[in-house]
């Protein structure tokens, strides 16, 4: 069964550059319906341990520092086809790649300060809901 529900985080850079209320207008403008929400700080462990799939990569170390570095938002974002839908929204990781009108492409920096971050799959998706959200905090 295709799950409906996918993560996503408005990065460090997007939260200081005060985009928090252009980038959840384009996710709701495209369908996405927010279930939970908040706005938080990742401890320096939080994000080794959310990114722990990248662990030996060369970007790895920049990527938990900068994600820890200050205030995120994140959200559970509901509709059909979710994380396949929110990934075509997000647009390519290296936002040079990504097509006209996505997230990326309109307010990624580079592609380590690429403004959003979304879920690949339904498993990771109800992985990292998890990470961010007690049962309490979701509304649906
Ligand atoms: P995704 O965010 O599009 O799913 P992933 O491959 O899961 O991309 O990588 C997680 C994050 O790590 C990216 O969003 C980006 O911020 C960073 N990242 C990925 N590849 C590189 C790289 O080659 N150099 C620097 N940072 C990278
Ligand atoms: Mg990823």
């Amino acid at each position: 069964m295709a799950s409906n529900r996918t993560l996503t985080m408005i990065k460090p850079n997007a939260v200081a550059r005060g985009l928090i209320g252009e980038i959840l207008e384009k996710i709701t403008n495209s369908g996405f319906k927010i279930i939970a929400l908040k706005m938080t700080q990742l401890t320096l462990n939080d994000a080794k341990k959310f990114y722990a799939v990248h662990e030996g990569k060369p970007f790895y170390e920049d990527l938990y520092v900068f994600m820890s570095s200050a205030p995120i938002v994140v959200a559970i974002l509901e509709k059909e086809n979710a994380v396949e839908d929110f990934r075509t929204l997000l647009g390519n990781t290296d936002p040079t790649k990504a097509k006209e009108g996505t997230l990326r492409k309109l307010f990624a920096e580079s592609l380590s300060r690429n403004a959003v971050h979304g879920s690949d799959s339904d498993e990771n998706a109800r992985i990292e809901s998890s990470f961010h959200f007690s049962r309490r905090e979701q509304f649906s």
